[in-house]
């Protein structure tokens, strides 16, 4: 979770709480949503065939908030209200079960869950309206789940169920902070494992200041590692989780960051993968958390910037070019991944005002470059989002009975180009372990190659950010001899040139070239 200063500017933890505890009133008046007609059936379970798992390099990332995706069961919804942007909209473990095949039907290999641990039971209001705990970070007690998320049983069920889909599951864990108000600040046991605004102990460095007013947990003592460590690792070991993604990663010492990889490994085996929040992390920044191996992937914060910022005729294209080629440059045995969009930034399409047709230049991107390839829930069906908090509006389901997103439009072609795109990455090992060679970089015309030196696939990959038509020439790999080369994304007519290959392509346009 990115801290919301600006979202809490004027907040305080001293004196007069805004915060309403475990069952206080909402200060609104609004009373739980009415019971709906849309109740889901006892959720079928068809035989699904079973998939094989992903290697983490050539996986693809789908990111979803538990309580925005679905409503499986009305019965664990706690004064819900669809219709407020803070308040919980009734999404659960259930749901996602429930459709899951909405998500393995993309081809994606990996699921992330925001957390779903017990949250606080109020709400605070210092972002200006009454903002609850539905996005999962806000905990009060780490040693069971939420019911409005769900049982551990829930958890387990969704974890083998997208394991027989080839699908792994990342559970978010926070290990820096509690909710606001949480009940380890008044538990006598606990209280002191807390630096807190109220009694003036947050300190002032990444590590010890409290992010956005919330309660730190002093990690650096053995006691408190201990037991945040053994409440997520024995989770994760007891409904079989392939690994974590870790929140708010530089709010903690590196010390603890390798105590939890010792012990991960020691407990669930070495392949338990880490994919850490490190805020405005890339290639370079990462490196002190991956050259400890503190964690096996980190998120890449350029990605977005650089390749909005290029598509839309920001910036030179070689500049862009070099951004591209510098985050192969990762620590060896390492990862990054790229998002377009997330929880905590205004989303591509809504930065892009709704340009469909430069938002799939985007997504061209993410899916053509090394790296996890990470799809914030609903993007892929054209989800407006918007800022906080609108970038957590409900996934859209168009005339499915549905909740909470029923009735929210989704575009059905932009979802068959993610599934194309995310197939074409399946196929072309070259584009998730492949080393980038530039081979045009003017103008708004990029052309770059991807080559897998083990299985000899190449591909070419074409993006023309300009209004007008182009040409990209360049020297067929000599891996294509003998085979004719296709655009495998757009189609774009791909012809001889003398010895070399001319691709015509269209403005505002990509190709993906390869011969299989
Ligand atoms: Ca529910
Ligand atoms: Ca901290």
């Amino acid at each position: 979770m990115r801290p919301k200063r600006r979202a809490w500017k004027g907040w305080s933890l001293g004196g007069a709480l805004l915060l309403a505890l475990a069952g206080g009133a909402c200060s609104t008046g609004r009373m739980p949503h009415a019971g709906s007609t849309a109740v889901p059936a006892p959720t079928p379970r068809p035989e699904v065939a079973a998939r094989p798992l992903v290697d983490w390099p050539d996986a693809v990332l789908y990111f979803a908030i538990v309580d925005r995706f679905a409503d499986g069961d009305l019965g664990n919804d706690q004064k819900v209200d669809r219709g407020a942007k803070g308040t919980f909209h009734g999404g659960d473990l259930a749901g996602l079960r429930a459709h899951l095949d909405e998500i393995a039907d993309l081809g994606v290999t990996a699921l992330w869950i925001t957390p779903v641990v017990k949250n606080i039971d109020g709400f605070v209001t210092g972002a200006g309206f009454p903002d609850w705990a539905y996005h999962g970070y806000w905990a009060d007690d780490f040693t069971r789940l939420d019911p409005r998320f769900g049982s551990e049983e829930d958890l387990k069920g969704l974890v083998a169920d997208c394991h027989r889909r080839g699908i792994r599951v990342l559970l978010d864990v926070v290990y820096n902070h509690a909710g606001y108000g949480s009940h380890y600040l008044t538990d006598p046991r606990t209280k002191g494992w807390l630096r807190n605004e109220e009694t003036g102990s947050c300190g002032q460095d990444d590590v010890t200041s409290c992010v956005a007013g919330l309660p730190d947990f002093r990690t650096e003592l053995p006691e408190v590692a201990d037991y945040l460590m053994t409440a997520h690792l024995s989770l994760a070991k007891r409904v079989g989780l392939d690994g974590f993604r870790l929140d708010t990663v530089k709010h903690v010492g590196h010390p603890f960051w390798d105590e939890h990889r010792r012990r991960s490994r020691l407990e669930l085996g070495p392949g338990f993968f880490l994919l850490g929040e490190v805020w405005g992390g890339d290639a370079q920044s990462l490196e002190p958390w991956f050259a400890s191996d503190e964690m096996d992937a980190g998120f890449d914060f350029g990605f977005q910037g650089s390749t909005l910022g290029w598509i839309q005729g920001r910036g030179r294209t070689v500049a862009f070019d070099h951004y591209l080629k510098s985050r192969e440059r990762v620590h060896a045995g390492h990862f990054l991944a790229q998002f377009l969009s997330s929880h905590d930034v205004p989303g591509a399409l809504y930065q892009l005002h709704g340009d469909k047709q430069l938002f799939r230049l985007a997504v061209v991107l993410q899916m053509t470059t090394v790296g996890i390839p990470t799809i914030y829930y609903g993007e892929e069906v054209a989800r407006p989002g918007g800022d906080w908090p609108d970038n957590r509006s409900d996934m859209p389901w168009g005339d499915r009975a549905i909740l909470p997103g029923e009735g929210q439009p989704r575009d059905e072609a932009l979802r068959a180009d993610y599934r194309r795109l995310i197939a074409i990455r399946a196929h072309h090992r070259a584009l998730s372990r492949g080393v980038h060679q530039s081979l045009a970089s003017d103008g708004d015309l990029l052309v770059f190659e991807q080559r897998d030196a083990a299985s000899g696939d190449v591909v070419v990959v074409v993006v023309n950010r300009g209004a007008e038509s182009a040409v990209a020439r360049f020297a067929p790999p000599s891996e294509w001899a003998g085979k004719p080369a296709r655009d495998a994304w757009g189609g774009a007519p791909v012809r001889a040139d003398g010895g070399r290959l001319a691709v015509e392509i269209a403005p505002r346009a990509a190709a993906i070239v390869a011969t299989d």
